[in-house]
């Protein structure tokens, strides 16, 4: 019972931490609504009290004191909204924490839970945090990290209680992400020529996340040209239009069919004679199993190569979160092909197998650059592996389905 009593501790405080976040972001969004909050607010005041007023009037006097109630309530409120609206809020922090809310469940809330509800540290406790961590995509060799070097700090500093644990593995997570070189976004010089090359699989994410980085170099102060590439089927150039079109970047487009390192040609050709500074090449989906589709990816590097000196400079993997484990191995297959500079981890949002992020990089010597947490312009964020796990950690949902396990506890007392 006191480990349950516990658990309810800790699931409000979660709770009210939680409460708090979404009011936060309330604040913000009012606070984007109302840009002159001042005026507003003494506009506002007084109307609340005439409601009041009004209603008093209206009822005759009957139930003063509920109406009393009812716009000390109204002021109540608003005074709430007005602090909250105030209250900076730090909006990367917010999406991302949205953003990563299923794998917070059932990567950190599993461990969290067990920390919190195990007694004891014994073999019976490491086997299941070894289920969790195989179970949670963090992938095989990441999971031997964190339970060798967690099994190290708890002996080394005699630790006896699980829950002190939490910050421990929070560490060693930390250090796995940090220990990739150069996590971060990308920020091309100004002054010369970038070709950003985006390769994949089917579906991962690569034109989507081709037109938000174009939109965000160009909020940078690039001048961005970008290049169809995917020759593939007449829809992916549209789609890659639709998105020039919105964003207003000049697209490099040839036929359905046509040869899609002719359209890199031409592109970089353009890009150097209207004085661009990035290049974005938008590829066609590849199995990465299919030996004739990946050598035509070496095909477009070399084409690349010969219009510009260097390019294309960075070649990014976009891969897909949802796919778990598979991105892994596509890491490694493109990686052979096309020397991976960097990864991009879309769909974020909605899955719970974020864990993958930390197997990756433990597993391949290349950085994450950015995140996709949305299928909006701006829903793509530079990694950042300190805020990524504060985001992943923030409010730890360590707790179970509390009617499951209610159920549990009042099985095995009736036993
Ligand atoms: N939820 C979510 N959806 C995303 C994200 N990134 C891309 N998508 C969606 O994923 C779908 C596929 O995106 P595309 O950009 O067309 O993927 P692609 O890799 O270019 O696909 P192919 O060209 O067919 O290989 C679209 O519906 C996108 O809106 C993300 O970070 N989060
Ligand atoms: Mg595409």
């Amino acid at each position: 019972m006191q480990m349950f009593s516990n658990l309810f501790k800790r699931s409000s405080e979660n709770e009210a931490k939680e409460d708090k976040q979404q009011e936060e972001q309330t604040a913000a969004e009012i606070a984007e609504k109302t840009p002159e909050t001042e005026e507003q607010d003494g506009a506002e005041e007084p109307e609340a009290e005439a409601d009041g007023e009004e209603a008093a009037e209206a009822d005759g006097d009957e139930e003063p004191e509920e109406t009393k109630e009812t716009a000390k309530g109204l002021r109540g409120l608003w005074e709430k909204t007005r602090r909250l609206a105030s209250t900076p809020v730090d909006p990367w922090f917010s999406k991302i924490s949205q953003g990563l809310d299923k794998t917070r469940r059932q990567f950190v809330g599993r461990i969290s839970n067990l920390f919190s509800t195990s007694g004891k540290i014994d073999e019976e406790f490491w086997e299941e945090l070894e289920d969790i961590l195989l179970t949670s995509d963090v992938g095989l060799k990441a999971a031997n990290t964190i339970l060798d070097e967690l099994r190290r700090v708890q002996k080394e500093k005699k630790i006896k209680d699980p829950q002190e644990l939490n910050n421990e593995i929070k560490v060693i997570i930390s250090r796995i992400l940090q220990a990739e070189a150069g996590n971060n976004g990308l920020h091309p010089d100004k002054d010369k020529l970038t070709v950003i090359m985006m390769v994949g699989v089917n579906g991962t994410g690569k034109t989507t996340t081709t037109a938000k980085l174009a939109s965000k170099f160009r909020e940078e102060g690039h001048k961005v040209l970008l290049a169809a590439a995917d020759t593939f089927r007449a829809a992916a150039i549209d789609q890659l239009q639709v998105w020039a079109d919105r964003i207003k970047i000049d697209l490099i487009r040839h036929q359905e069919g046509s040869d899609p390192g002719a359209v890199v040609f031409d592109a970089i050709e353009a890009a150097k004679a209207r004085g661009c500074s990035i290049v974005l090449i938008d590829t066609a989906g590849r199995l990465h199993n299919k030996n004739n589709l990946m050598e035509e990816l070496r095909k477009i590097k070399r084409v690349a190569n010969k219009a510009c000196p260097g390019a294309p400079h960075e070649t990014l993997l976009v891969l897909d979160a949802t796919t778990g484990q598979n991105a892994l191995e596509q890491a490694r297959v493109f990686n052979n092909v096309t020397e991976l500079t960097g990864l991009i981890m879309c769909k974020l949002d909605g899955t719970g197998k974020g864990g993958v992020v930390v197997g990756i990089g433990q597993e391949f010597n290349i950085p994450v650059r950015y995140i996709g947490v949305g299928e909006a312009i701006d829903d793509l964020r530079e990694f950042n592996p300190e805020q990524f796990l504060d985001a992943l950690f923030a409010a730890p949902d360590n707790y179970k389905n509390i009617e499951k396990l209610e159920q549990e506890e009042a099985a095995a007392e009736e036993e």
